[in-house]
């Protein structure tokens, strides 16, 4: 048997494609990802439900026979969070929302449950390392007295000479990793683009922060994700800041990923592959161990 596969009506061609979708269900292997045939789709660019230009849930949701009859068993989501979209959804101004130009938050749980229902399981892409400076965690970092919590969700500085063995990923847009903040009076550290800052994985807070957002997706019936830009979650002076030890202990001990992580690409449709070993997680790992 493939791992994910649902069990029970599967066409043959001595048997008609079952319809009754309600009759399949999802086999409990931890292991389904190993063998799946997963499916990487952008829900704004698959299917428009209302004719308004833009892919939605909706839209998506009536193209699952397709899928099913593809013979997928897992769709793998791009990011499709609110945010200004100045990096094609990476640049996520909330975790725990959708995009209005996608639907709503119902609309993506009938969405989930219907891919349950026919055999399929889903994979979000979670984008951790950093947020969208429209983040509201952002805006009020930005305000906070230095030292504080809330300003400490992001890396801050005085000058902007920290971690210069960190190469500047997007040398065609950025002149520097840091860039000033005239709110803050202070340099904040960003591994892509400037509207992009890093999350400060130092703070216990941040870490807490981001697994509240895994567990409402995992809480939702999501079966896995994809965790974006892993090698830079810290920053190391006197390293190149790329996947060193304590972004791997972040992603293998705090997200629990251990038992079931695996390499993966930048999705092809991205603009530009960023990261060679972003990680896999999925839920029977992750949920029950991150609180
Ligand atoms: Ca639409
Ligand atoms: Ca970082």
């Amino acid at each position: 048997m493939i791992a994910g596969r649902a069990q029970g009506a599967l066409p043959t061609s001595a048997t008609p494609r079952r319809r009754k979708v309600e009759t399949l269900r999802l086999d409990d292997d931890p292991l389904w990802y190993k063998d799946a045939l997963i499916y990487e789709l952008h829900v704004r660019a698959f299917q428009d439900s209302d004719g308004d230009g833009s892919g939605d849930f909706r839209g998506l949701l009536e193209k699952l026979p397709y899928l099913q009859d593809l013979g997928v068993n897992a769709i793998w989501l791009l990011p499709f969070y609110p945010s200004p979209g100045r990096d094609d959804g990476y640049d996520i101004a909330d975790y725990t929302d959708v995009n209005p130009m996608y639907g709503t938050l119902t609309d993506a749980h009938a969405f989930v449950k219907e891919a349950h229902q026919r055999g399929m399981r889903v994979i979000n892409e979670l984008v951790c390392n950093h947020t969208s400076d429209q983040h509201p965690w952002f805006q009020r970092a930005r305000r906070a007295r230095p030292g504080s919590a809330a300003r400490d969700f992001y890396v801050w500085s005085e000058t902007n000479q920290k971690y210069q063995d960190a190469r500047i990923i997007f040398k065609d847009f950025e002149t520097s990793n840091w860039t000033w903040d005239h709110v803050a009076g202070a340099y904040f550290w960003h591994r892509f683009y400037s509207h992009q800052p890093d999350l400060n994985f130092e703070n216990p807070k941040v870490k807490e922060a981001v697994l509240k957002a895994l567990d409402f997706w995992l809480g939702m019936g999501i079966d896995g994700v994809r965790l974006d830009a892993i090698p830079y979650l810290f920053e190391r002076e006197g390293t190149n800041g790329g996947l060193i030890s304590s972004s791997r202990r972040c992603a293998a001990t705090s997200i629990r990923t251990t038992p079931t992580a695996c390499s993966s690409p930048r999705p092809t449709s991205g603009r530009r592959m960023r990261s060679p070993t972003s990680a896999m997680a999925t839920n029977a790992t992750c949920r029950s161990t991150s609180r």
